[in-house]
């Protein structure tokens, strides 16, 4: 079967997978995927053959100075397995795309007290740098291999393995998942499934030629989860939903900023969003914004905080803040414009405010200790209780729900039919400019 592909698919695949046609190792050097042109200019991804030219006599012959040698040749495999910290010495990982703030806040950039701020939270900066960087390589794999035909769990096991190599979790030290490791649950949802679908144990989907699947990965670093997704089609008919959703989604990130109101931002989203349609089969769709869907804040190992991010107008007029942290996601769909929950839960979390009780069952006391010592308050999926070795927790799980200690979080779908798609990206709110941390060259 001769996947489509659609043209955009094939041209904004990551930097870093350039090659992965070839077999492991790829010449996929240490700073593909830096977007940051300005940093450091010995991280040039390829030295220039300073040899004179073979018949060169009509082409001039530039000068340049000799250079040192590249500090770190190392190139990642396919799939990915050589940790970003050494790909990256020194702590120094790929910035992501900095914006400059606009208006009454364009003084921030260079204003002296806000730079010594932003000097001071450095260390939350490289973590986040890190699991961006370890993000848009995970997903570099995805997108250079999913196909249909690949089940759900092949495609999530292949995401997580890639995403824990990367970041060094390697799962055989304790609390090993809690320094980094998989921020939530890889989301594979496809078609009216929105969001929070992933595959449980004995999931026999496989990946079909006309779905629209939503990838959404997390990863995280010391806590700082990185949250960012995107969506494959391999029927070249849903491009205009695809770019409908990542058009809504930059716009969000455009008009993010100290003091941007909330309810505003989700005006300009939707406004991006409705101005597109999407013919499928001779039907002319409105692509609507999904108006029960929000992006978010995101805490230190809470993947949620207090504010929302509309993606409809609303009147919520809460500011964003220096020191804030969002996902700023969009779904778009051809159905309601409306999710409820709906199927079997994979999406698990110990609630952050879980006071205490006593418990009753046995199997729910030991399972709760598996969880705090593996994800604290980072949510979790059945598989990732599988593969600790786990078995027979679901009454002890569903104990821990019934009792408040955890919350489920079910697949959210809008109407049988209706395809949805998204796309997210981790910002931070710094004092001196907003960094769009989990932007590639991909998306
Ligand atoms: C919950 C559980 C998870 C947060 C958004 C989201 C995936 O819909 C406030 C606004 C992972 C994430 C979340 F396992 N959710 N982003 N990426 N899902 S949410 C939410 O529950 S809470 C949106
Ligand atoms: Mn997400
Ligand atoms: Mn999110």
């Amino acid at each position: 079967m001769a996947a489509q592909v659609p043209a955009e698919e094939l041209n904004k695949l990551s930097v870093g997978e350039a090659g992965a046609t070839k077999p492991k190792p790829s010449t996929a050097t240490a700073t593909n995927g830096n977007l940051n042109h300005d940093s450091d200019d010995d991280d040039e991804p390829e030295e220039e053959a300073d040899a004179p030219e073979a018949t060169g006599s009509a082409k001039k012959k530039k000068k340049r100075k000799p250079r040192k040698k590249k500090k770190n040749p190392t190139a990642q495999t396919d799939p990915p397995r050589v940790l970003i910290s050494q790909l990256f010495p020194n702590n120094s990982y790929p910035k992501g795309e900095e914006v400059e703030y606009v208006g009454d806040n364009a003084y921030r950039t260079t204003n002296e007290e806000k730079r010594h701020m932003d000097n001071i939270q450095s260390e939350f900066l490289t973590d986040y740098r890190h699991a961006a960087e370890a993000h848009r390589q995970a997903r570099g794999w995805a997108k250079n291999h999913v196909k249909p035909g690949m089940s759900l769990t092949d495609i999530a096991n292949g995401i997580e393995d890639s995403a824990r190599a990367l970041v060094g979790h390697s799962g055989l030290e304790e609390g090993d998942a809690l320094r980094a490791g998989m921020g939530f649950p890889t989301g594979l949802s496809i078609n009216h499934c929105a969001a929070h679908y992933s595959p449980n144990a004995g999931c026999k989907i496989v990946l079909q030629e006309d779905d629209v699947m939503k990838i959404d990965i997390g990863v995280h670093v010391n806590g700082r989860i990185v949250d960012s997704a995107f969506t494959v089609a391999f029927n070249p008919r849903y491009e205009p939903l695809l770019e409908a959703v990542k058009a809504a989604t930059n716009a969000g990130i455009k008009e993010a900023g100290i003091d941007a109101r909330l309810g505003e931002i989700g005006g300009v989203i939707q406004e991006v969003m409705e101005s597109y349609e999407v013919e499928i089969n001779g039907t002319t769709h409105p692509v609507k914004s999904i108006r029960n869907l929000n992006g978010h804040t995101i805490l230190p190992y809470s993947i949620h905080g207090t504010k929302s991010v509309p993606i409809v107008k609303t009147n919520d007029q809460t500011k964003m803040e220096e020191g804030d942290v969002f996902a700023i996601e969009t779904f778009g769909s051809t159905g309601n414009g409306y999710v409820h929950e709906d199927g079997e839960v994979s999406h698990y979390a110990k609630r952050g405010d879980a006071g205490k009780v006593d418990l009753r069952i046995s199997s729910a006391k030991a399972l709760l200790n598996v969880i705090n010592k593996n994800f604290g308050t980072l949510p979790f999926c059945r598989r990732y209780l599988d593969r600790l070795g786990q078995e027979k927790y679901l009454l002890g799980l569903n104990s821990l729900v019934a009792n408040g200690i955890v919350e489920s979080y079910p697949p959210l779908v809008d109407k049988k039919g209706s395809y949805t798609a998204q796309f997210e990206h981790t910002i931070l709110i710094r004092p001196t400019v907003k960094e769009v941390i989990s932007r590639g060259e991909d998306y």
